[in-house]
């Protein structure tokens, strides 16, 4: 494995290299003498030197694709040239299910302020209210949000001064902005937070009527690629849990006002919104709990985590029945796949979450993580929140706004009896995320932000049976003979979460690491 990270950076130049060394880490775990890891420190939130190939997207990207694309009923505005409303318009397939074909559904739109030279030298903010009040009167929507390109940033378009005058104009809809400039941060990641800190000030805690239902959950860093939102959400129907908000799967506006009344907060991806789960439980006093619903053993652990933080006798008895009634199917399928998928070798380099989550499902069908990475997660998401204290705060993380959240005193609710919730905190039960280094095998190779080259000499090196990655590295990876799973969008497969998920994965999986395709085909060269 040492000479494998050697080879991995030996062409780089001296301080490309320097700095690579410390996003490339082996997996050296210490045991402490009171049980606890000592895990080795990486390097990752970082800039990405010029010149890599990176994996990485924008600030834009993580705003207004990732965390805000999913909701259907507000209408999203790009401020900005036409390029970035196009590219992100669509493009991850977001799944939603209006109730009926009358509900308001924009996810199929595509709205830009398409600003040409002339606005970008005298400005765009005209432009924008004209989009704005043109949008409302066509589709009078509950919401409309606007998100800022680079260059709105850098000429310095008011957005939020333009978004509170139309707002003011419009009265019946709820018109704000985001400032998350392509720009703004070192990747995806900063855009999530802007997002986060943009629907906690817009939109939490606007619905003052309790809402009815028992067991009230949000379902925070979900967001329904391949449809896994709609599983999870039938899951919690059959088990008599009650889910108020989906931030942002599946979701609405009116799903965003009512989160605030839930009792628990349960964090699927923990790098793109933990942010809110902290805000939730400062201002109104839920408190988070971490889940994963990737994985058959895992869905089970986290639904009872979730029976257990309500402790009552009904509620734990139907988790108990669903499991029960949902396991033999998975045990089925995991024992069909298995004398295929033992022993085989997977990599996976995918976003802030995933590359740690699928590990689960890996798992299950006896295969093996030797090389895993985020695209834009923190140290946090590798090592474990433990280490938050320690991290620095430099420049690029110091440019997203920290909001100053306090206690509301009239919503604010004590969730459970004190006693209850000691007892619950002595064991790690709330707010606590390992990280996927503690999940990992020793001396596995984890990288951050893995680079083309990293990632095709990985490849050639360690001849993997499978890679998991995005669209940008499907095709260079299958013409190095590796099949590649893309975990961002499932290739167009799902969904993969939860028990009929896993059922799903096990059997696409099997089918790609056991093709004969790559025998049967000469390439033209040979
Ligand atoms: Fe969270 Fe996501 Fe991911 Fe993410 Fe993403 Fe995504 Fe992803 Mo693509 S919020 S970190 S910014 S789980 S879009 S739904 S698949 S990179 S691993
Ligand atoms: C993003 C979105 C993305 C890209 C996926 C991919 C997604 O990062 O802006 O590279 O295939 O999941 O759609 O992560």
């Amino acid at each position: 494995a040492d000479q494998i990270k050697g080879e991995l950076t030996r062409q780089y130049p001296a301080k490309v290299k320097r700095k690579r060394d410390k996003q490339i880490v082996l997996n050296e775990k210490t045991k402490n003498q009171d049980g606890s890891l000592t895990l080795p420190v990486i390097n990752a939130n970082t800039r990405t030197s010029p010149g890599i190939i990176t994996q990485r997207g924008c600030t834009y990207a993580g705003c207004k694709g990732v965390i805000m694309g999913p909701t259907r009923d507000i209408i999203n505005i790009t401020h900005g040239p036409i390029g970035c409303g196009f590219y992100s318009w669509l493009t991850r397939r977001n799944q939603t299910k209006p109730p009926t074909e009358e509900h308001d559904n924009y996810i199929p739109y595509s709205f830009s302020t398409d600003m040409q030279d002339e606005n970008i030298i005298f400005g765009g903010e005209k432009k924008l209210k004209a989009a704005i009040q043109e949008a409302y009167d066509m589709f009078h929507p509950k919401a409309i949000a606007v998100f800022a390109t680079c260059p709105v940033g850098l000429i310095g378009d008011d957005v939020h001064q333009a978004c509170r005058e139309m707002k003011r104009e419009l009265v019946d809809c709820n018109v704000f902005a985001f400032s998350c400039e392509g720009y703004k941060g070192v990747s995806q990641s900063a855009g999530h937070h802007i997002a986060n800190n943009g629907v906690f000030q817009h939109m939490v805690g606007n619905q003052t009527k309790e809402p009815k239902g028992k067991f009230k959950i949000n379902l925070l860093g979900e967001y329904n690629i391949g449809g896994d939102a709609f599983v999870l959400e039938e899951m919690f129907e059959k088990c008599g849990i009650t889910l108020l908000s989906t931030f942002s799967g599946n979701s609405t506006v009116e799903q965003f006002e009512r989160s605030h009344w839930a009792e628990l907060n349960c964090v699927m991806c923990h790098r793109s919104i933990n942010y809110v789960a902290d805000m939730i439980e400062k201002k109104y006093g839920a408190p988070w709990i971490k889940v994963n619903f990737i994985g058959a053993k895992a869905t089970a652990k986290s639904l009872r985590k979730i029976a257990e933080f309500f402790n009552d006798a009904d509620l734990t008895e139907r988790v108990e029945n669903f499991i029960t009634a949902e396991y033999p199917a998975v045990l089925k399928a995991q024992a069909e796949v298995l004398p295929r998928t033992e022993g085989k070798r997977a990599m996976l380099f995918v976003g802030g979450s995933r590359a740690h989550s699928y590990q689960e499902l890996f798992k299950e069908i006896g295969m093996k993580t030797i090389a895993a990475g985020y695209e834009f997660a923190h140290r946090d998401d590798y090592e474990g929140r433990k280490v938050l204290p320690d991290i620095k705060v430099d420049a690029d993380s110091r440019n997203i706004e920290e909001l100053t959240v306090e206690r509301d005193e009239k919503l604010y609710r004590e969730p459970k009896t004190n006693a209850d919730l000691e007892s619950l905190q002595k064991r790690d039960f709330f707010e606590n995320y390992q990280g996927m280094m503690a999940d990992m095998g020793e001396k596995a190779m984890i990288i951050d932000d893995v680079s083309h080259h990293e990632a095709e000499k990985l490849i050639e090196m360690c001849q993997p049976d499978i890679f998991c990655a995005g669209i940008k590295e499907k095709y260079a990876v299958q013409k190095l003979g590796v099949p590649c799973k893309q975990l961002h969008s499932y290739d167009y497969g799902g969904p993969y979460a939860g028990f009929q998920g896993a059922v799903r994965f096990y059997q696409d999986i099997d089918r790609m690491v056991n093709s004969k395709v790559k025998d049967m085909i000469k390439a033209p060269w040979e």
